[in-house]
């Protein structure tokens, strides 16, 4: 059969970050560089010889180009089966589902998921391995090995095959399948909740607004929310999926979705907004005149699912990543089940929720999601909130207060520093990390601190150990601060700042986050030196 081999040699910088590997379009669009890390990743797994995958991605610019090849080069090595999303389209939850639902091998996701796409925006590849979530870091680190060392890629040499309509065709010895991207997806949702309680509120007047950030998620949103659930049409805005995502920036926080944000602050706001990301993995979640912190959204998750179907029988655990607020610990006590905490990035969540010792994971991030699929999962997260409201027949600012009122309120904000200098950012990390042995037991800004130390996380499934994963410096009163370097970016470093602070005080619980929080900013602006670092003080995205 014309499967072709080319000679190829290592291209430097192949090594996936906090989620798969992240360029700009065009190093990818670059001679050889997808078929590299595509070959690797086939040759790091073992080989794809009679192997089945899934296949699809959000639509960015490039998505379909690199359907093709990827499909040509699973054909060439002997993969069986892939099962792709009707134009190469899949949400990475949808991936993820797919995955697990046809017992595939693994999965290859096209996304640099919020980041913004277009010929000279970002693109990015993901693999996720055969439970449905992303690959760990042994398989991540044998794949950045297998670019170091590659020496040829083998892909068919035929046409490419039409991804518009569903069924299967072969290419040359291998079936591809083409599959509605949502169908399964909107499926295993209609399992989890309880459709006929939120059709019954909005039928009572419930109203709403979603943002799909001209992203993947519009599809999975317009049948779920509009036609299953009867919405009205024109709930769903940006709901077509773009290349260049309309010019938006899909990040569903309330610096990029800032339309949906003054909608819901303003006099005509419907009583809840949300917002996905470009790969459908994260969400924002707004009630009228109110915005909910993605670690208060986990907690309130994690005290309330059981309420839906899918949820009744309890949680096994909680799981969040170490910046996440310790919000959800409060609620795992109470509940008596445990609190897992992780490094950033879902992958860690993998061996918990296939140990059954997690049922629901979130992030600061805006990512939440359950063992229903192996990556967090924006559509879920708003679903299960609409059926906590419907439930529960309190507004989301009612269901927060009285969820603050009991566990006491986390006033949490993360700043952003983007595009700094990356050997000065790095540098700072560098001489924060050496103060740390000298910091417990003394005071700043009226706080003292309790401890000072670098994040490193035994999995307590298989035992890895992932180190410098962010320092943290806990205060006597609850307080913390965190900062890490962003691994998602594609362009010099983002230094993330992470603040939080607890209030027991229901008295004090209405104050602004950044007022609430102004000691702990200035301390951390203290401890790490930051304007003399990296020459600035304000950050660009606060969330
Ligand atoms: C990815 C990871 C998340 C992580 C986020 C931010 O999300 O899956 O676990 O929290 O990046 O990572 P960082 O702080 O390193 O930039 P996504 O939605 O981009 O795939």
């Amino acid at each position: 059969m014309p499967a072709v081999t080319h000679e190829t040699q290592p291209i430097e910088g192949q090594k996936p970050g906090t989620s798969g590997l992240r360029k700009k379009t065009p190093v990818f669009t670059h001679r050889h560089y997808l078929q590299n890390f595509v070959q690797s990743i086939f040759d790091a797994i073992g080989g794809a010889a009679g192997k089945t995958f899934v296949l699809g991605g959000d639509g960015r610019f490039f998505n379909d180009k690199a359907a093709q090849v990827i499909l040509k080069m699973a054909a060439a090595n002997g993969a069986a089966r892939v099962i792709v999303g009707c134009d190469a389209l899949l949400s990475t939850p949808a991936a993820s589902h797919l995955i697990r639902l046809n017992k595939a091998d693994g999965g290859i996701i096209l996304s640099a998921s919020h980041n913004p796409g277009g010929p000279q925006a970002d693109f990015g590849v993901k693999y996720n391995i055969a439970n449905g979530g992303p690959a760990p870091e042994a398989v991540t680190e044998a794949i950045h090995a297998r670019t170091q060392q590659i020496t040829e890629y083998r892909i068919s040499d035929t046409d490419g095959i039409d991804l518009g309509s569903t069924g299967e065709q072969t290419l040359d010895d291998m079936v591809v399948e083409v599959v509605d991207p949502v169908a399964d997806y909107a499926a295993l949702m209609e399992g989890l909740f309880d459709f006929d309680a939120i059709r019954e509120m909005i039928a009572g007047g419930f109203t709403m607004r979603f943002d799909a950030m001209n992203a993947v998620t519009g599809p999975y949103a317009t049948e779920i929310l509009e036609n299953r659930l009867g919405l009205p049409a024109g709930t769903v805005m940006h709901g077509s999926p773009k290349p260049d995502f309309g010019g938006m920036h899909p990040d569903p926080n309330p610096h990029w979705a800032r339309g949906l944000m003054d909608e819901m602050m303003g006099a005509e706001a419907p009583d809840f907004g949300a917002a996905s990301d470009g790969d459908g993995d994260r969400n924002m979640i707004l009630g009228r005149g109110i915005y909910v912190s993605p670690s208060d959204s986990l907690a309130v998750l994690a005290a309330n699912a059981h309420l839906a179907p899918g949820y009744k029988a309890g949680l096994k655990g909680v799981a969040r990543s170490m910046p996440t607020s310790t919000a959800v610990d409060r609620v795992a006590e109470a509940l008596g089940i445990e609190a897992y905490e992780t490094p950033t990035g879902w992958k860690f969540f993998g061996n918990l929720l296939d140990a059954g010792k997690a049922t629901i994971c979130g992030e600061e991030s805006f990512g939440t999601g359950s063992d229903h699929v192996r990556e967090k999962d924006g559509l879920w997260a708003v679903l299960l909130w609409l059926n906590i409201l419907a439930v529960r027949g309190q507004s989301v600012a009612e269901i927060l207060a009285d969820h603050w009122r009991r566990f006491g309120r986390n006033y949490y904000s993360r700043h952003d520093f983007e595009a700094l200098d990356t050997k000065a950012a790095e540098q700072m990390m560098h001489e924060l990390h050496a103060d740390l042995p000298t910091l417990m037991g003394t005071e700043i800004e009226g706080m003292r601190i309790a401890s000072a130390d670098d994040f490193a996380y035994t999995d307590p499934v298989d035992g890895s150990v992932s180190r410098a994963q962010g320092v943290r410096i806990r205060f006597e009163d609850g307080a913390r601060i965190v900062l890490r370097l962003s691994g998602t970016g594609t362009s010099g470093a983002t230094l993330r700042l992470y603040l939080e602070r607890y209030e027991p005080d229901p008295a004090k619980h209405g104050l602004d986050p950044q007022e609430a929080l102004a000691p702990v900013i200035r301390a951390a602006h203290a401890l790490a030196a930051i304007r003399h670092q990296i020459g600035r003080d304000q950050p660009n995205v606060i969330t």
